[in-house]
């Protein structure tokens, strides 16, 4: 009989990948949105546009003859695909998706399938992804792309455009057999191996269709992980809708998305960056349920990541030198979500990740069924006394100032404590709840 795991990580080939083991223990990603859009930066013809920058198009509904363009200006000589790479190593992030193409229709790529390229259509005249998965898998840090393999919005035949081009008149299959397909396989055979293919919003394509485009693709890359936004309920992984958490823990491979303000691709006017505490305590949070958090960043029409997400990634990073151990490879905890916070686990062990203090500094465990054998804290060493009243233990929390963003308190025990009842939900993944 298969396991909960299995049920799901097998929705493709009748078999769990089995290169999802690395996934599996990430636990931290970093998204980068980045394309034209970043370049304008969310202001069109002096308006300002808030939400998701790289939807300006769309917003704007800029015809594709004017966005075309944007692409003589787009000249992003700051970018530096080491500083990326290295600003992800040193904020604790274990794998990296970047946009190689959005819904806009511009490779952020070297392609022969379209003129519409940073390679061909811009002053920049290079292709940074070559460069980005060189920084990264010289850091140890897997790498992936997003590709939006259904909306287009610069092809007369891509997906949901309805302002330039006249929805009723398209032939969906021969965007997918003429841009799609083309460019999926450039970037699954050009650079490298691939972690991830992060695949996007679907479309125009039945079930059958789905899995014959993923088993064609596959063949390129046998180890690279398809996002389960590729539509049908297919994928080696599955994908929460955007900035969501499930309520309750989940087994399998998953992952939740957040941006780190409130817009994927940069916009100028977007100063709402979640702050170290935040990010740490959401990355706390996710894992808490069993999944990965993949944060994004999204650098400016320069090559430039935001000075803030750049800052408090560093933070962040210098929260996991300390507590990795109790987020790294650990799974979804057996103590349910408490007013003090969340917990997570590894053979043995409970991690409390502590984020509001109880002000009488008493910890409590309720109906623990494991044989507690050592409470101390993470960063410190320094055991903690507790009691046991038979039901609930009581930890003696002291105020540690260090970590205030969130303390981490280790309950090693022996015996086995009560698992959840869980499930693998219905929701079917590439669809927005
Ligand atoms: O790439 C990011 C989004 O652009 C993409 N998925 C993440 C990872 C995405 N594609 N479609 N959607 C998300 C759902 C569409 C949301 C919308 Fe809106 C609400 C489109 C129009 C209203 C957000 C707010 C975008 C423009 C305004």
């Amino acid at each position: 009989a298969q396991t909960m795991d299995e049920m799901w990580d097998s929705s493709v080939s009748g078999k769990a990948n089995p290169n999802l083991k690395w996934f599996k223990e990430a636990k931290f990603g970093m998204f980068i949105h980045w394309g034209l859009y970043a370049k304008l930066a969310g202001e069109w013809k002096g308006k300002r546009y808030y939400g998701s920058g790289e939807w300006i198009m769309s917003q704007a509904r800029i015809p594709v003859a004017e966005y075309k363009e944007v692409a003589k200006t787009f000249n992003p000589i700051k970018f530096n695909a080491d500083e990326w790479a290295q600003l992800a190593k040193d904020a604790g992030i274990k794998y990296m998706v970047i946009t190689a193409k959005h819904h806009e229709g511009f490779s952020m790529f070297d392609t022969k399938v379209s003129d519409f390229d940073i390679v061909d259509a811009t002053p920049y005249k290079k292709d940074p992804m070559k460069a980005l998965a060189e920084a990264t898998r010289k850091r140890g840090i897997q790498f992936g792309f997003y590709y939006s393999q259904f909306q287009d919005w610069y092809e007369p035949n891509g997906g949901k455009n309805s302002w330039d081009f006249d929805e009723t008149k398209k032939d969906y299959q021969k965007y997918y057999r003429e841009k799609a397909i083309p460019q999926l396989k450039e970037l699954l055979g050009n650079y490298g191996p691939l972690g991830i293919v992060w695949f996007d919003t679907p479309g125009g394509m039945t079930k059958e269709q789905t899995l014959n485009f993923v088993n064609d693709l596959r063949v390129l890359q046998p180890k690279s992980l398809f996002s389960s936004r590729v539509g049908h309920g297919l994928g080696d992984y599955r994908d929460f809708g955007d900035s969501e958490v499930p309520d309750t823990p989940i087994k399998g491979a998953w992952e939740s998305i957040y941006t780190h303000n409130d817009s994927w691709g940069y916009i100028k006017h977007d100063m709402n960056f979640k702050t170290p505490a935040e990010i740490i305590r959401l990355l706390a949070n996710v894992a808490s349920k069993g999944g990965n958090l993949m944060l994004n960043v999204g650098p400016d029409g320069e090559g430039n990541i935001p000075e803030y997400s750049v800052k408090f990634l560093k933070e962040t990073g210098k929260w996991l030198d300390k507590n990795g151990e109790s987020i790294y490879g650990s799974t979804y905890g057996l103590i349910p979500a408490q007013p003090w916070g969340v917990s997570t686990s590894k053979p043995g062990k409970q991690y409390l990740h502590v984020m509001r203090r109880p002000l009488d500094g008493k910890l409590l465990i309720p109906d623990f069924k494991g044989k507690v054998a050592k409470v101390y804290n993470l960063v410190s060493q320094q055991q903690l006394s507790w009691k046991n009243t038979g039901k609930d233990i009581w930890i003696d929390l002291p105020v540690f100032e260090a970590d205030a963003a969130n303390t981490v308190v280790v309950v090693e025990y022996s015996g086995k404590i009560d698992d959840y009842d869980l499930k693998v939900p219905i929701t079917v993944s590439g669809q927005y709840p």
